[in-house]
């Protein structure tokens, strides 16, 4: 059975810190560390799981730093990362290194049974006579349940987290006296970092007001003008960034007015494949894109939804047999469920139909300059 398959591409940002080669003491320190995960509702700050502790032992050691935990107590008293950071270096007395950890996890949302956490962590650190160093960063995570997960998030994300640490911890020694690069630091790229950016078309920019409609800002679930223009016109700055491709949020015609109070701007209730949502541009603005992107040696990719239809899409009166009409999801545990049924109501495209694989493949195909067919 052909089946279509819908990958997920990940955005990262490859020069948030300064590069610097890898670090490593030639005598070996002790650096006091502090860990504290702020409750996402209520309750009282608590520890991250030993999966965290364990990782960003291990990166410290690898600087040849020796970890001592400063108690939870230490910092508790304190709400701001500032004031923590004074209370660390006090506890901390004569290490000449210290590190605070500081982490809050929140459910995000729900996709398919699974379900997205977001683990905002906050590194700051510092020599006991320099300036201190911080990295704030989200690290999102999968699991298959949404409650009380907040530790499971965190050991989940404590290789990246860790490795966050490890940069952190190299610009910190980097200049410091007995801090030595080792012969097999990898060399820090010459080449201009690169990444994909994500725009959510509707709310990045609104370059063009005459194709607003009834685009109401105030309102979150409302379209707010955002459009093609607006996106060329910040292509310089997006480059600046660091990114060499665009990604943007689904921009073909779609359903636009709200379904059960929930906003369709974000794109992905497509109606027709095969015609751009004029809220967004045309054709002739696609194409100046294109140009505008080629200039720049930089890359566009554009989103297509697969796996089903928006509200009320033509064709799911037009073609009815094109969908498998098995209702709802009604367990998130059933694959076949998540395969075949329903999504929130979104009638589910049969892709393992050739001629629905047909529709599609040649849907996307337009799109591609030199393969409409
Ligand atoms: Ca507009």
């Amino acid at each position: 059975m052909r089946a279509l398959v819908m990958v997920l591409v990940v955005a990262f940002c490859a020069g948030c810190l300064p590069k610097i080669p890898r670090q490593r003491l030639s005598e070996r320190a002790k650096v006091a560390v502090a860990y504290i995960v702020d409750p996402g509702y209520s309750g009282t700050p608590f520890t991250p799981p030993d999966a965290l502790k364990k990782a960003i032992a291990a990166e410290l050691d690898d600087h040849n730093l020796e970890l001592v935990e400063v108690p939870l107590e230490a910092v508790s008293a304190q709400r701001l990362t500032d004031s923590r950071f004074d209370a660390l270096k006090k506890a901390a007395g004569e290490v000449p290194f210290v590190l605070l950890v500081e982490q809050r996890v929140h459910f995000f949302s729900q996709l398919d049974g699974r379900y997205r956490w977001e683990v905002a962590t906050t590194l700051t650190a510092s020599r006991a006579d320099g300036a201190k160093a911080s990295d704030p960063f989200e690290i999102p995570v999968i699991l298959m349940y949404d409650h009380e997960k907040e530790r499971e998030a965190i050991a989940n994300a404590a290789s990246d987290i860790a490795n966050r640490v490890g940069v952190l911890m190299d610009g910190v020694l980097a200049g410091a006296a007995g801090t030595a690069v080792p012969a097999a630091a990898p060399k820090a790229s010459s080449t201009r970092p690169s990444g994909i950016y994500f725009v959510m078309v509707d709310r990045f920019s609104n370059g063009d007001r005459r194709n607003d409609g009834d685009a109401a800002p105030e309102d979150s679930q409302a379209f707010h003008g955002g459009d093609l223009q607006g996106l060329i016109d910040h292509l310089d700055w997006i480059q600046a960034l660091g990114f060499d491709t665009v990604w943007l949020s689904p921009i073909f015609k779609m359903r636009t007015e709200k379904w059960h109070g929930y906003g369709a701007f974000h794109g992905y209730w497509t109606w027709d494949l095969a015609q751009l949502e004029p809220k967004f541009g045309d054709e002739l603005l696609l194409a100046r894109l294109r140009s505008e992107l080629d200039r720049r040696k930089m890359k566009l990719m554009l989103d297509v939804v697969l796996n089903h239809v928006g509200p009320d899409a033509p064709l799911v009166s037009a073609k009815p047999h094109w969908f498998h009409k098995r209702g709802g999801v009604t367990d998130w545990n059933d694959a076949t469920q998540l395969l075949m049924n329903d999504v929130h109501g979104l009638s589910d495209l049969a892709t393992e139909q050739d001629e629905v694989f047909a529709y599609l493949l040649g849907a996307a195909r337009r799109w591609v300059p030199g393969r409409q067919t």
